[in-house]
């Protein structure tokens, strides 16, 4: 098989397991002959581990996409050097005298220019820190592997947020909770003795898009992570990921006092919980020196919380936050609890408890807060404690691993779904107050900011199962870095690095990819349907009408009868809406005005209200689903089309999982329609 890349040349093409993820440094086509120029010795400054990353990274990334390898280090520089370092660790650094532009960009930041050094046209990496550098390091492949221009640049970042961080959602017996990627990538009974080469290209994938720290186990915690075995392990990886930028955070359960430490209580106003949580914050710095902080899933589920011992969410996470303190940690207290008893829908439970607690939480916590206020459903307006929290941090929980998305299924790409959210404007401190400029604390002044996605990774070849749900862990790095990048720019660089540089095919998959969750929200839960499921969280079951909790089923979200369907949160309704701000809040209240994708979610209506289409509301859901399954037939069309481009192997497993997925979307529509249709 052969393909023409962007020369126009006819390359053979190797099949590839998806394990390079985007970083596989493939020629950049046409853009080669420039880069040989401007590209001809590598000059790393510092002798620290990062900077032998960098080093590495550099020299195989530029000697794989230019066909050739460049000078290393050398004493001064000739035309074509490209210089990274920082000013401590390079002179050549501190002789450019951007003191003050590097001030600008922060700890984690980094500039990269094009230069004149001793009469030489040089390309200058420049950070305060090795990570930065680091981070510079694969912003300027980037550009390389997607055939940008490189001989005039100017650039500055620095991230909009400071924590950046993967969920895992894994169990220490290898099982992932919503994993689709096969089992963990932590080998715990080979740990910390042995250590899989996978650990080092994680964080070395995760550090390619700034992501800098992972919560390795379950929020459904095993309080054995927190005993002397585990943590040693735990403190194996962390030593690994260190040079990478990448901070070991772990999930803590909140009855550990007893059940590893052998309390007769976890209550947090204890004092020997107290010391119990000191103590164990103690021994755990002592081994893991830049330990990130807890995460805790309270009083959710069926997990342990304070509210066992009559305390509130703050005075839980308090306990965690002053034993953390001293060592500069942090705790994520997630407000994903919905607790029967707070209010009878769901949807309004968290921001009640949670509201009536801001200022409460130490300095060093911080309000974990998932997109939407149910559970990651396809479609779901933002959560409403978004911007209503004025003196506590609240953190975005969005989820990569697609568990109510078509899992490792459906081409499902989220950059689109995360844009929606992260531009949703709260209205908190009037217009323009949007999710984004909230998570990065310009709305109301944060102690911390930041984004953490659950995530997708497991022990598959191509790592998330799917080869697309790749750019779910491309493009959570990248909007937690900059949410404020578009999506579709996202998709477009993704794509060039995953697959190809082969414009027309860029196109195709970009337009594939951005069009993906729409498709998918069209064929399984339109117009602000949601929670149409069961099980496992895969197929459609609207007909669920028996679980242990109300509010697993999906009668109680629909509540479909013979006279309409819908939810009524409306002022007139349950009045949910009012957790918005006005006036988003009117917004949806008002039904002639509330967005017709969240029709259903905010209103109850008849089956032959009229929608802004000219049909009835069972026409459109009708046309929705009926949409949905044809766009999931042309995706395959399309991505059939690109059989010589992409190679056999990786084609081959997509077109494979476009077959189920046409099939499942059909069935997903056939189902609700009938279901509904009765
Ligand atoms: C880890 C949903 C998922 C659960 C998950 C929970 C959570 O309910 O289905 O598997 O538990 O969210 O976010 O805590």
């Amino acid at each position: 098989m052969t393909a023409g890349d962007a020369t126009g040349s006819q390359t053979p093409l190797k099949d590839e397991d998806g394990s390079q993820l985007w970083l596989r440094y493939a020629s950049p086509g046409r853009a080669a002959k420039s880069y040989r120029r401007i590209v001809r010795q590598i000059h790393v400054d510092g002798s620290s581990a990062t900077s032998g990353i960098i080093r590495d990274e550099l020299h195989a990334a530029i000697a794989s996409m230019l066909g050739r390898a460049v000078l290393r280090n050398q004493n001064g520089f000739q035309a074509g050097a490209l210089l990274v370092g920082t000013p401590t660790h390079s002179a050549w650094v501190r002789d450019l005298n951007w003191m003050g532009d590097l001030r600008a960009v922060g700890d984690e930041g980094y500039l990269i220019r094009s230069s004149t050094i001793a009469n030489h046209r040089v390309t200058v990496i420049a950070a305060n820190t090795e990570t930065g550098a680091l981070y510079g390091t694969f912003h300027f492949l980037r550009l390389m592997q997607t055939g940008q221009p490189i001989g005039r640049l100017d650039i500055a970042e620095r991230p909009s947020l400071q924590v950046r961080l993967m969920n895992h959602w894994d169990n220490l017996n290898g099982t992932i909770e919503r994993g689709y990627a096969g089992r963990s990538l932590w080998q715990w009974n080979e740990l910390p003795e042995k250590l899989n080469a996978r650990y080092t290209d994680y964080a070395r994938a995760c550090a390619s898009v700034g992501i800098n720290g992972a919560v390795i186990n379950n929020v459904n915690a095993d309080v054995r992570v927190l005993s002397p075995e585990y943590l040693r392990k735990a403190a194996a990886l962390a030593d690994l990921w260190r040079p990478f930028g990448v901070r070991m955070y772990l999930s803590a359960n909140f009855a550990a006092p007893v059940r590893l430490g052998g309390l007769s209580t976890a209550d947090p106003l204890d004092r020997k919980v107290a010391d119990w949580w000191k103590a164990k914050a103690d021994e755990i710095y002592g081994l893991i020196p830049d330990f990130g902080g807890f995460l805790v899933k309270a009083n959710s589920e069926g997990q342990p919380g304070p509210k066992t011992y009559g305390r509130t969410h703050a005075q839980g996470a308090n306990v965690l936050a002053d034993a953390l303190a001293p060592h500069k940690g942090m705790v994520m207290w997630r407000a994903f609890v919905y607790d029967e008893d707070v209010d009878p829908d769901r949807a309004k439970r968290a921001y009640l408890e949670f509201t009536r607690l801001d200022g409460q939480f130490r300095p060093n916590v911080a309000v974990q807060v998932k997109n939407g206020p149910i559970d990651f459903q396809p479609r779901e307006p933002f959560h409403p404690l978004f911007g209503a929290m004025k003196q506590t941090p609240v953190i975005a929980e969005i989820q990569a691993t697609q568990e109510y998305l078509g899992q490792a299924k459906h081409l499902v790409y989220l950059g689109t779904m995360w844009k929606e959210f992260l531009d949703s404007d709260t209205c908190a401190e009037g217009r323009g107050s949007t999710v984004a400029k909230v998570l990065a604390g310009q709305v109301h002044p944060s102690r911390i900011t930041g984004m953490v996605s659950v995530t997708n990774p497991g022990l598959d070849a191509n790592w998330c199962g799917h080869h697309f749900s790749q750019s779910n862990w491309y493009a959570f790095g990248r909007l937690a870095w900059n949410p404020e990048l578009s999506a579709a720019e996202i998709a477009g660089e993704w794509t060039r690095m995953t697959f190809t540089n082969d414009e027309k095919a860029v196109a195709a998959i970009r337009d594939m990819m951005m069009s993906s969750r729409e498709t998918f929200v069209d064929y399984t839960m339109p117009l602000g349907l949601h929670h149409l499921i069961g099980g496992d969280h895969y197929a459609p079951m609207p007909w669920n009408d028996r679980a242990p909790r109300a509010d697993w089923t999906a009668t109680y979200y629909h509540q479909a009868s013979a006279d309409g369907i819908g939810f009524d949160r409306t002022r007139s309704g349950n009045g949910a809406v009012e957790q918005y701000r006005p006036p988003v809040c009117e917004l949806f209240d008002d039904i002639e005005r509330c967005p017709e994708k969240y029709l259903l979610w905010f209103h109850r209506c008849g089956w032959d209200y009229r929608m802004k289409s000219g049909r009835t509301l069972w026409e459109e859901l009708c046309a929705k689903y009926f949409a949905g399954a044809q766009q999931a037939a042309e995706m395959r069309d399309r991505w059939q089309s690109l059989h010589r481009i992409i190679d056999a192997r990786r084609h081959g497993e997509v077109a494979k999982r476009l077959a189920i997925q046409v099939a499942d979307s059909a069935a997903w529509r056939d189902r609700i329609l009938e279901y509904f249709g009765r």
